[in-house]
């Protein structure tokens, strides 16, 4: 009896001390139940040789979450690796990023954290309190763990007054008003939640970049910030305008093959690492959606990046040059990285690295892979997600982009034969390259539970898990995520999983299955607007330019009779692609053209396929709404409703798109929707 009110004073005192808002994210630490808290007593923390900032954050951190996990108290000690105690020592020889053992003592064993460096033992800190918050068992344990990644990196597009493109979780973390002389709490927490889950970089700033953000001015704030984050392992990076030593430094050009110019960029990386010792570089857009670039100047990408990267080389630091550009008189968007970089691959300096979208349009909710990835063979790339949601209902919506991000990391690009895939092709096991990276455009902003919808903070949480492990399966992470964030209750866990890992599918297919692309309302990005053309714009920002209707079909025709953005692939996959036949149909419209009643896999006419497939997505949204409202009695009930909430409109929205799309369309196959699909509840007029 005393035991039971023990724990229940326990956990009503956790309760009380922390709302359950989402300002926890999966770092919550709670009670294990009694069974599992005795079989962790009496272990002692120990922690040698690592005297270290990050050395104290380890011990800070894991002693309170071990405290409030088990409500046992640990206790330091530098000498002893004693029976039941848990080691965190520097091993300079180790080949691993870390270790976790279980190793033997004297009557007993202890549980060994090793790593070459005190990021490391975060890292491997991290994880076994991840193994005790999700009740793994902990008695045996060998766990080798290695990055496949070298850089890990959000990008946020954040803008100097507050504001976020393409951010749905309120304002900028950043307070640049305030900085440096007021620091919020909220850069810490970011720090920790990011390190928890292997992030090791943030680019602070958007790539739309305003040149102050270099400035000596905002370098100052910067620094306050990289001085929080650097216990923690993360690096600082910018995001820097082209145009910059003529806006900024007043220099009459900005054209990198002037040497005033170069000399202007050098003397700015001076006085960059003069205040930010361990910068980690700058992330470039140039010549993409008007923003300035080498081409104004007559010169190529890889003279602009080459200028950057010269600068930056004495201090180690990297230019992420991005390969976002399309322009608007081309008649393939899709086709234009490639055109662009492939003439100059093996032209950039070694500390270069080209960021590359993960499809080759913009985030859309389904493309195949950019045919850069394994085409680049003599330079480093990238892969860019989009962690916020701009194509995916913003964080109005449930869509879990685990199966996205590995979707793209998975695709095989056959470069040297099969198993080629994009995370190989890019973390250095195929083409050894000096620099590794990934990059995720953050989801983050100063609402409360840091990403607008709750289960937005599993998006930010994947692209951490993969970027370390791109192995790991979209299913184990959900599974991680749930259990640390909710609760560990098998009623909850699974049913929550399973919503988890059809939502995106659900997305795709009440927005634009069957590989169609870019179906958006202008700018916002949000809802349908198919119909969309303003008279005088630019055509690759209207959606007929992606879905091509008309009285005979559907899609965008890239085979060889066509764009031919097929030929950028190697073979099998272009043959694959260029055949109607073969071509997998989740990408069937985005490679072809095809008649409204050709016959599909499973017999259906193509109209009748895509009306079956809008509906799919809606019964899939009103399942979700099903599966949480069964949820109720297992967590609490302000992240509850508020979820519960989230998924109605996700619903009433996805009704919107199947109605707003299907009504269009059929004004081009001029056929009836079939009987079992709902019939629209908008008029086309309307919605209009
Ligand atoms: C930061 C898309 C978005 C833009 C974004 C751009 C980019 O076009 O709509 O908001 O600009 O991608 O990635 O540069």
């Amino acid at each position: 009896m005393r035991n039971i009110l023990f724990v229940f004073a326990f956990l009503s005192l956790a309760i009380h001390l922390f709302a359950e808002d989402g300002s926890r994210l999966w770092l919550r630490y709670e009670p294990l139940p009694e069974n599992i808290a005795t079989h962790y007593s009496g272990k002692i923390l120990y922690i040698s040789s690592v005297n270290s900032e990050t050395g104290k954050i380890i011990e800070k951190e894991f002693k309170e979450a071990f405290q409030a996990m088990t409500g046992k108290n640990l206790h330091s000690a530098k000498m002893d690796r004693g029976k039941n105690s848990i080691c965190f020592e520097i091993n300079k020889k180790l080949p691993e990023k870390y270790t976790i053992q279980t190793k033997p003592v004297k009557n007993g064993n202890y549980i060994s954290i090793e790593s070459a460096d005190d990021k490391g033992l975060l890292y491997g800190m991290f994880h076994l309190l991840r193994l005790m918050q999700t009740q793994e068992d902990i008695s045996n344990l060998n766990i080798r763990e290695t990055p496949s990644y070298n850089r890990r990196i959000l990008n946020h597009w954040d803008n100097i007054d507050g504001s976020i493109e393409r951010g749905y979780a309120g304002a900028s973390l950043w307070d640049w008003n305030d900085l440096p002389g007021t620091i919020s709490p909220r850069y810490t927490e970011y720090a920790r939640a990011n390190a928890s889950i292997g992030i090791n970089g943030s680019v602070l700033n958007n790539v739309n970049a305003n040149p102050k953000f270099i400035s000596k001015e905002y370098l100052l704030k910067a620094a306050e910030i990289a001085k929080i984050f650097r216990p923690w392992g993360i690096q600082v990076y910018l995001s820097v305008n082209f145009s910059s030593p003529a806006e900024l430094g007043g220099l009459p050009t900005s054209d990198p093959l002037d040497p005033a110019v170069r000399q202007w960029w050098k003397d700015k990386a001076k006085e960059i690492y003069s205040i930010l010792p361990d910068f980690g570089g700058f992330l470039v857009k140039a010549n993409s959606e008007g923003l300035p670039g080498p081409q104004d100047f007559g010169r190529t990408h890889a003279d602009g990046a080459n200028m950057l990267a010269e600068a930056l080389e004495p201090y180690n630091g990297i230019v992420m040059w991005r390969a976002f550009v399309y322009n608007a008189t081309s008649p393939d968007r899709a086709k234009q990285a490639y055109e662009e970089f492939m003439p100059l691959d093996g032209q950039f300096h070694k500390n270069v690295i080209i960021q590359v979208k993960n499809g080759p349009v913009d985030f859309q909710p389904r493309e195949p892979f950019t045919p850069l990835f394994g085409a680049m063979q003599k330079t480093p790339l990238m892969v860019e997600f989009q962690i916020t949601q701009e194509y995916l209902g913003f964080s109005k919506q449930l869509a879990y982009l685990a199966p996205l991000y590995k979707e793209c990391l998975q695709s095989d690009t056959y470069a040297k034969g099969k198993g080629s895939t994009v995370a190989k092709c890019t973390d250095g096991s195929i083409f050894p390259q000096a620099i590794t990276a990934i990059a995720g455009v953050a989801n983050t902003g100063n609402d409360t539970n840091w990403t607008g919808h709750h289960f937005a903070q599993s998006n930010w949480y994947c692209f951490g898990r993969l970027a370390w492990n791109p192995d790991l399966t979209s299913e184990q992470i959900a599974n991680e995520w749930i259990k640390m964030t909710f609760t560990n209750e098998p009623a909850f866990v699974e049913p929550v999983r399973q919503m988890m890992l059809d939502s995106r599918e659900a997305v795709v297919n009440y927005m634009m299955p069957l590989g169609l692309a870019h179906l958006f309302a202008w700018e916002h990005h949000y809802g349908p607007q198919p119909w969309l053309a303003i008279p005088g714009a630019r055509p690759d920002w209207m959606p007929s330019y992606y879905h091509k209707a008309d009285a005979e079909g559907l899609g965008f025709n890239r085979t060889t009779t066509g764009s031919n953005a097929v030929s950028q692939y190697f073979p099998p996959l272009r043959d694959r692609y260029n055949s109607i036949e073969t071509c997998p149909e989740n990408l069937l419209l985005w490679f072809h053209h095809v008649p409204w009643n050709y016959r599909m896999q499973d017999g259906n006419t193509l109209w009748d396929e895509l009306c079956y497939k809008y509906q799919a997505g809606v019964t899939s949204t009103r399942q979700f709404q099903n599966i949480w409202d069964k949820t109720a009695s297992y967590i609490d009930k302000k992240r509850f409703d508020e979820v519960q909430y989230k998924l109605k409109v996700q619903t009433r929205d996805a009704i919107k798109w199947k109605d707003a799309c299907l009504l269009y369309f059929q004004t081009f196959s001029r056929q009836a929707i079939p009987d079992a699909v709902e019939r629209p509840v908008y008029d086309l007029e309307e919605l209009k």
